[in-house]
């Protein structure tokens, strides 16, 4: 049976001077970024969030599968459950479950097993990964589904980004506690957890500097 439909793309040619100015407006932006771990607990507006989350859901993903579950949290007695156990994982990693070269290559960022930014920030946005769909019982394949989902991860951090808000990719590990907190069926497997929000006052951030063209760039 057929099963296809195209549509034209709606696709306006800019100028190449306009595309140069995009590409450079947009680097300039994105370069800006910085992963942030101290927030202000001011609120964002859920319309935010949800645009923000609608945004990352507009990525690429094999056969279009979109294989992911966004869950918005801004229960405080919830936040407080992924913080505890966050921290449980947390305190272990710290304190010899990382090798001491690993620790080493945190030292810049002062970070520690205390995770403030999990009752701190307004909203949590835990992503989901989802290796299979449940269909009526059954089970439909994905595809590419760490690319896809840390495609839509990419966008998601762009859009926060861009909104003027401020983020962190923070990964507690082992996360299972989150597929259990947040009550997720069996084919959803945590990939990221994001705190979003406002910068604390007066936050500060490591001095990193950025790989230059010649180190990440390869002509040919
Ligand atoms: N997950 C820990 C440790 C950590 C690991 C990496 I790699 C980082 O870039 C930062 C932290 C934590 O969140 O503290």
């Amino acid at each position: 049976m057929e099963n296809k439909t195209f549509v034209p793309l709606d696709y306006h040619p800019p100028s190449e001077s306009e595309i140069l100015e995009n590409t450079f407006d947009f680097r300039t932006q994105m370069d800006k970024r910085r992963s942030v771990r101290f927030f202000s607990d001011r609120n964002v507006p859920v319309e935010v969030i949800r645009n923000v989350v609608m945004t990352a859901s507009s990525a690429p993903s094999g056969a279009h599968k979109q294989p992911w579950t966004f869950c918005a949290v801004s229960d405080m007695d919830i936040k407080i459950k992924i913080r505890e156990a966050a921290e449980k994982e947390e305190y272990e990693n710290y304190h010899g479950r990382m090798s001491d070269e690993w620790l080493k290559d945190l030292e810049k960022f002062d970070t520690n097993w205390h995770k403030e930014f999990l009752t701190q920030a307004p909203w949590l946005i835990v992503i989901f990964k989802k290796s299979y769909d449940l269909n009526n019982g059954g089970k439909t394949k994905n595809y590419y589904v760490s690319e896809s989902v840390g495609i839509a991860a990419g966008f998601l951090i762009a859009a926060i980004h861009l909104a003027g808000l401020v983020t962190l990719t923070h990964t507690p590990s082992p996360m299972n506690f989150l597929q259990e907190i947040l009550g997720r069926p069996e084919n959803e497997k945590p990939f990221l957890l994001l705190p979003v929000g406002y910068p604390s006052d007066g936050v500060v951030v490591p001095h990193l500097v950025r790989k230059a063209e010649q180190d990440v760039l390869c002509w040919f």
